[in-house]
């Protein structure tokens, strides 16, 4: 629950019941983001809180979500809190639906599916009729907060029905969607049950924003082809009378902010310890959710094929790989687990010698200002997914780095952040002995050549920082045509019309 601290106001309410208009600063509306997660008031900024920083600076907004409670019967109270100028307001999710919504279709059938992984994907009706009413859950609870003149943000795979829902309950503000992962090809997405309503939930938003170029074509090709949509003269799309529009905004970071971190005096002995640690050999770094779409197994098998291929590198790098356990209710991932731990002890096993160990293995959560510290040192990072929304740990390690002697990032051709950081040594995940040779380059490669890449990289962190990528969505949102509602309209008298 909210921090200890805070001032929590319980109090339900029903739909005739508004909370009172916010006063609007600086000529900006007032945004409303609707979450799964809601920051809490008692911890670190979590991923999407550092994201949204500007997004709130400075306007009235509220952030709705879900409490982080799941009691056996939820009650369908919002609690509000006013922290500044955001009310963070959050509503229970009873212990079943928890289940079926969130470790059941978001995480058991959609995380694996938009992630190329229908072979993990598993789908039954009753999780699928908790999301959805998870969603008309939320939609009736945050409906009465929203003022006309509200801009609406949603966020992720969790909410993508939600905007429909808001609709049916009348709500006609502009309404956009950010997908953090991403979106899968046409022939994927085609075998996802249910997928007309995800594709309906979409189609009610006025802006559906993507991390790259390629999630955005995924989604308008399948719009297009499967789903009675046509692209318009104006470069929207479509759908069954509906205008959506739908762009690329690459999520960036607060680059300086995470370069502050990894200097830190508090962490600059932690970082020390690790050089010492290493004893002259060069550091190799993996930082990852333990998740089947990092491909963390993939780079294990890399590591040994390095070895394999590059005997001389033997005892002369180490590769450190921090992989926090994560969503522990959902069975693949324990597979996961011991599959990684079982290839990691094969290498050890083979490799070790009685100073040197090829791979530390972190399953533990490490705090972030260490994170950047670690990154500080590292020579190179991996960050190998088999696919990825964006992947934030490749901006950031980008930005730990010491200018004059700035380390490599390796980096997937599957994640986002492959369409930006152009410095980067591009490979293919799947293939080991493309991994395997990128770190051998990596590891000689001249100070030159690492600077120039390096600098490549930081320009694309300065110039797309979260800041642009916040304030590009709500722009264009903010500028969503009133077209968009007219064609909204003669659609609702077309369902009228054909009704009659
Ligand atoms: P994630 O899948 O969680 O996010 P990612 O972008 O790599 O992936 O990481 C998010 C944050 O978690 C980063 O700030 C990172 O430093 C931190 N993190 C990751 N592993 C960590 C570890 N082992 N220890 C400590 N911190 C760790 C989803 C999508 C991504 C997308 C983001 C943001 O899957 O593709 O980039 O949202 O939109």
């Amino acid at each position: 629950m909210m921090g200890s601290d805070a001032q929590t106001t319980p109090e339900t309410r029903s739909q005739t019941e508004r909370p009172e208009a916010a006063i609007f600063s600086g000529g900006s509306r007032r945004l409303v983001v609707i979450s799964n997660r809601v920051p809490r008031g008692d911890g670190p900024p979590g991923g999407l809180a550092v994201a949204m920083k500007d997004a709130l600076k400075n306007r009235d907004s509220l952030w709705f979500g879900w409490s982080g409670e799941s009691p056996p019967e939820a009650s369908d109270d919002v609690l509000t809190e006013q922290r500044g100028q955001t009310t963070f307001a959050v509503t229970d999710i009873s212990a079943d639906d928890y289940a079926g919504y969130y470790e059941g279709f978001a995480n058991r059938m959609l995380w694996p599916a938009f992630h190329y992984r229908l072979d993990l994907s598993r789908y039954t009706e009753s999780d699928f009729e908790a999301y959805a009413r998870v969603n008309e859950q939320f939609a009736e609870r945050v409906a009465p907060f929203i003022e006309p003149d509200d801009l609406i943000w949603i966020h992720d795979y969790h909410l993508i029905p939600l905007a429909a829902e808001l609709r049916a309950r009348g709500v006609s503000n502009r309404i956009g969607f950010f997908s953090h992962i991403p979106f899968p090809s046409p022939e994927i997405f085609h075998a996802i049950p249910h997928k007309d309503r995800l594709i309906e939930g979409l189609a009610c938003c006025n802006l559906v924003g993507f991390q790259s170029a390629r999630d955005r074509s995924n989604f308008e090709r399948y719009v297009c082809a499967h789903a009675h949509g046509f692209w318009r003269a104006d470069g929207r799309i479509s759908v069954d009378g509906r205008l959506v529009r739908s762009k690329a905004y690459p999520i960036g970071i607060d680059a300086e902010d995470f370069r502050q971190k990894a200097l830190a005096p508090e962490v600059a002995e932690k970082a020390d310890a690790l050089v010492r640690a290493a004893a002259g050999r060069k550091i190799m770094l993996g930082v990852d959710r333990m998740d089947y779409s990092k491909g963390l197994p993939e780079r294990v098998d890399a590591i040994e094929t390095l070895f394999r291929r590059y005997p001389e590198l033997v005892g002369q790098c180490q590769l450190i790989q921090v992989a926090p356990v994560s969503r522990g209710g959902v069975e693949a991932y324990a597979n996961l687990r011991e599959r990684l731990e079982t290839a990691v002890g094969h290498v050890n096993g083979e490799f070790s010698t009685i100073d040197w160990t090829p791979i530390r293995f972190v399953a533990n959560a490490v705090p972030r200002e260490e994170v950047a510290a670690m990154m500080r040192v590292a020579s190179l990072a991996l960050v190998t997914p088999l696919r990825d929304g964006m992947n934030l740990v490749a901006k950031e390690y980008v930005a730990a780095q010491d200018p004059d002697d700035p380390g490599v990032l390796i980096l997937s051709e599957f994640a986002g952040a492959a369409e930006q950081l152009t410095g980067a040594l591009v490979i293919n995940p799947h293939n080991p002995e493309e991994q395997a040779r990128a770190i051998s380059k990596a590891l000689v490669m001249s100070r030159d050549e690492r600077v120039e890449r390096y600098r490549e990289n930081r320009k694309v962190l300065a110039e797309r920082d979260s800041s642009w990528w916040s304030s590009s969505f709500l722009s264009d949102l903010e500028s969503a045509s009133v077209d968009d509602f007219a064609a909204e309209l003669l659609d609702a008298v077309d369902t009228v019309r054909t009704a009659e």
